[in-house]
């Protein structure tokens, strides 16, 4: 049990107070009405965070707080501002209340007890049949245990496994690479976002833990009184957000931590990749392919054997010819290559790489400091960059100038757990956080992120548009540099299944640019997961079919003219739906909220969605419903309030409720929500094919009223007003009225607007 001692003083500075318990300081901040941060420094003096930048902290801070701080019941101190209050009593517990005085979270005082079993003496069988055996100590030295309602909700922490509601579950947060089959009894992947959304039926909060060292969430699943968020070292340092409702929370997380940016309209198209096109012909051959057998494609992707020996920035020209030059023949097709890298460099005299990070101090350094740390993934033995330091991100970042010149238009950042095939690294190898000297302890959660970094600062500097970076490992904010894949999933029904709640939420965790592999990475897809998964996946903002060395091609057409059939109709629609992905992540920028959202973001009070694991939003007027079980030809399908119409039948339906859709394998049900206006193009062969300069606009028989953003997709130059921003009216009547709300010279406005009704 943490108690922290009487209360003895206060002390007040703007709109922070510092409390000093006879144990311990507290130090709560008011930073905006809705965002209240409590720090503990056990640890740093400095809060020492990776994911709030200086510019992150200034944005916060200009939205300013109305505090008034009092003095409350026996010693104990209040900080109130227009919307939330927080109460510090003696043992230094913190309370937090709606301004109103209504309950959202209070600190739990008791004990922590554990449900599980041990018997000691039988623990070396168990290891000896091969059964992990956990650590059931509870209390950490960094730790906070809250109470929660019975039948509160969890949502958030990135890329758990397990089902959409967390609750009943522990997680770890240490950025892991685990080959197995993702289950839903995997306590951590290959990202660590300690942040969650609680619902509860008067108001939804939300928790930052921001804590990057090995890190330890129950969710009411040891007491079902209470969740505990642990860790092993740092600072409890955790922000406190209201909002009342899930979007309202997701704002102020990502006000704090930062939006994705707008990404290259071409990058929400499709990509194709496979671990194992192991040539230039091979890449030629698959790029054809989609053309000849008309399905959209932006990219063939360029896994590690386009490496010269896995070595970073080198090029095998043994097996995919001079360096660019297939870019440049693809080019003319529009295909943008897109390549991975990996951050293990090759220790090898004479590599530019090893011999640069070398000289200059550049990699992560073993516990002594007496030599460069040494572990193996790829290319053999390998050091590993010290990216937390500006000069180290910049050095990568430049050497990254050589791939954008022979004409590379993505970056796709693996192996930055960081991955090591001879074991893990040791706690205590010694890296920095910027000039400061420190262990991977701290570092390892945040090496995907600072990689990314490094990966998008070099990819704008040398190219000036807007960076395509995708990370496997990364932290709290990374949002900011990189879209997100989920790692090695498998073609496995569960994992199609997974997909849902894992999307969702990632997108409420700050990520809305994320996608699987579609049709599995490990093991061999079959031609009835290929589809579902090609139908599932749709309207992903990350949207690649990807799969391992040793498995079965999984291009469309290795499964016969139905499937290719099924996968172009899916492709094509998700390309007709790109104006409105488009126009999400445009107003993400705004309100921080994810594309694919659970039906639980914005029907909070509905219990039937509060765990609905097989279907999800796009926006708020896009429903789907994906069949995810094999055989399955008949989906039981669950409209919230409202009236909703059949994407594809115009049929009407009254919601809340469920019924019975009838969908074949070719059917994915999708519905549109009553008032609903939509953006909508042609579907060409990929992004710059041709001028997108005819709009559809769709409607639902009530008409309604969008805002539509248009941009040359490319730069930042809208940052500087070169966008056209449109509203379009549809009445009862069917009549349709445009308004210009923005416009700007360097974008072709449409040539044509035509109105299409639902019906
Ligand atoms: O140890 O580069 O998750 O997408 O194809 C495997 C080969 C390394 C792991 C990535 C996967 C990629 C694979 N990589």
């Amino acid at each position: 049990m943490r108690d922290f001692g009487k209360i003895k003083e206060y002390a007040i500075d703007g709109n922070t107070v510092t409390i000093f318990c006879e144990k311990q300081k507290i130090i709560v901040t008011a930073l905006t009405d809705e965002i209240i941060n409590v720090f503990v420094p056990t640890w740093s003096d400095e809060h020492r965070s990776k994911a709030i930048e200086a510019a992150d902290m200034e944005r916060v801070l200009a939205k300013g707080a109305e505090l008034k701080i009092s003095e409350g019941k026996d010693g104990s101190v209040e900080l109130t501002t227009g919307a939330l209050k927080a109460v510090i009593s003696e043992g230094g517990y913190v309370d937090f209340y709606k301004a109103d005085g209504t309950v959202l979270s209070l600190e739990y005082r008791g004990e922590r007890k554990s449900r599980k079993v041990l018997n000691m003496w039988d623990v070396e069988l168990l290891k000896a049949e091969g059964h992990e055996v956990r650590d059931t100590s509870l209390d950490k030295p960094v730790q906070c245990v809250r109470i929660v309602d019975k039948n509160e909700s969890f949502y958030g922490l990135g890329d758990k496994t397990g089902p959409l509601d967390k609750r009943s579950y522990e997680y770890e947060d240490w950025n892991s690479d685990i080959p197995d089959a993702h289950t839903d009894q995997f306590h951590a992947l290959y990202k660590s976002i300690p942040f969650i959304i609680c619902r509860k039926d008067e108001a939804s909060y939300g928790l930052f833990y921001d804590n990057t060292f090995h890190g330890y969430f129950d969710m009411a699943k040891e007491n079902p009184e209470y969740i505990c968020f642990s860790a092993d070292n740092g600072n409890l340092d955790y922000y406190f957000f209201g909002g009342d409702t899930i979007p309202g929370v997701i704002g102020n997380y990502t006000l704090l931590t930062g939006c994705a940016p707008l990404p290259q309209l071409w990058t929400l198209g499709y990509h194709q990749c496979r671990w194992g096109y192991a040539s230039a012909s091979d890449i030629r051959t698959i790029a054809e392919k989609f053309r000849e057998l008309d399905i959209p494609c932006e990219s063939v992707q360029y896994d590690i054997d386009y490496m010269n020996g896995y070595r970073v920035f080198t090029w095998n020209e043994k097996d995919y010819g001079p360096a660019g030059e297939l870019f440049t023949e693809l080019a003319q097709k529009g295909f943008k290559p897109v390549v991975i890298i990996d951050p293990g460099t090759k220790r090898e005299e004479g590599y530019f790489m090893f011999e640069e990070g070398t000289k200059n101090g550049y990699f992560f350094r073993t516990a002594d400091n007496s030599e460069d740390y040494v572990n193996a993934v790829w290319p053999g033995d390998s050091n590993y960059p010290d990216f937390g330091r500006k000069e180290v991100r910049e050095w990568w970042g430049d050497h990254l100038k050589y791939l954008m010149d022979i004409g590379v238009q993505g970056i796709w950042d693996d192996m930055n757990e960081p991955a090591s095939f001879n074991g893990p690294l040791p706690l205590d190898v010694i890296g920095h956080d910027e000039e400061r000297q420190t262990t991977h302890e701290e570092l390892h959660n945040v090496y995907g992120h600072f990689m990314a970094k490094a990966t998008y600062d070099g990819i704008k500097k040398h190219t000036g548009k807007r960076p395509l970076v995708i990370t496997r490992a990364c932290y709290s904010g990374t949002q900011k540099y990189s879209a997100v894949w989920t790692g090695d999933n498998q073609s496995i029904w569960e994992h199609l299944r997974m997909m849902i709640p894992q999307l969702c939420n990632l997108g409420m965790s700050g990520y809305p640019i994320a996608g699987t592999d579609i049709g599995g990475f490990g093991g061999d897809t079959t031609p009835e997961l290929l589809c579902r998964w090609i139908e599932a996946a749709a309207f992903s903002t990350f949207f690649r079919n990807h799969s391992a060395n040793g498995t079965i091609f999984q291009e469309p057409w290795n499964f016969g003219e139905e499937v290719t059939d099924i996968y172009r109709k899916y492709v094509k629609l998700h390309y007709t739906f790109l104006p409105y992905i488009y126009d999400l992540l445009h107003e993400e920028q705004e309100n921080g909220l994810p594309v694919m959202r659970p039906l639980v973001m914005h029907y909070e009070k509905d219990p039937i969605v509060f765990n609905l694991n097989d279907e999800f939003l796009v926006g708020e007027k896009i429903l789907v419903a994906p069949v995810v079980n094999p055989g399955e030809m008949v989906r039981k399908v669950y409209l919230p309030e409202g009236t909703w119409y059949s994407f594809w039948t115009g049929e009407k339906h009254e919601g809340k409720r469920f019924f019975l859709e009838e969908a074949p394998l070719d059917h994915c049900p999708i519905y549109i929500k009553a008032g609903s206006v939509l953006p909508i193009y042609d579907s060409v062969s990929y992004v710059g094919e041709k001028k997108f300069d005819r709009l559809t606009v769709l409607a639902t028989p009530e008409g309604g009223k969008m805002e539509h953003y248009q941009d040359n997709g490319e730069d930042f130059d809208y940052l500087d007003g070169e966008y056209n921003l449109y509203e379009f009216e549809v009445n009862s009547e069917g009549e349709l009225s445009a308004k210009i709300l923005h416009e700007c010279k360097t974008v072709e406005k449409y040539d044509k607007v035509r109105l299409a009704v639902l019906s």
